[in-house]
């Protein structure tokens, strides 16, 4: 009898658990990046779908002051330092030319540049308004990565922005 009831509780705390875990929201991921080489840097990067697309919002601490990096989503979710090479070519599933985010005809990944100020950190808010950017499982097991260099828009495949510097997993919280 009291083995029973154990059970029924087990057995209810599943399906409590199993209905939260549904409810989860899939609708924001998250990436944690590191540096291999440079220790203080590290960014936060939370990707939202929201109604016009996909909002991005980057926060980064440790970069050189007053620099300009290339930033970008890349196709392959691997970041092994310390060159990130791993983590493969722009995330481009619509096979466009690398790009301005402002750009219809840029990289699904492509996020432009990240501004550090005179303390090295930067933030970045922007909404990427391409249709297929709003399935965020799309997004989820990529990498983000931060270049050394500013990226241009122009130069391909991936707008002449350098080494890699920072890298990290796109997850669902
Ligand atoms: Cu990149
Ligand atoms: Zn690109």
């Amino acid at each position: 009898m009291r083995n029973t009831n154990i059970r029924l509780l087990l057995i209810s705390a599943l399906v409590i658990n199993v209905a939260i875990a549904a409810k989860a929201p899939q609708n924001i991921a998250e990436a944690d990046l590191t540096s291999a080489t440079k220790k203080d840097l590290k960014a936060e990067v939370i990707f939202q779908t929201v109604p016009e697309g996909l909002k991005i919002t980057a926060d980064a601490t440790g970069l050189t002051p007053n620099s300009t990096h290339g930033f970008h989503v890349h196709k392959v979710g691997k970041c092994e330092g310390p060159d990130y090479k791993s983590a493969g070519d722009h995330f481009n599933p619509t096979n466009m030319q690398h790009g301005s985010p402002k750009s219809e005809k840029s990289h699904m990944g492509d996020m432009g540049n990240l501004v550090a100020n005179a303390k090295g950190e930067a933030h970045m808010e922007m909404i990427l308004k391409k249709d297929e950017a709003k399935d965020l499982k799309e997004f989820a097991g990529k990498s983000v990565v931060i270049h050394a260099k500013a990226d241009d828009f122009k130069s391909q495949p991936a707008g002449d922005s350098g080494a890699r510097i920072a890298c990290g997993l796109i997850k669902f919280n």
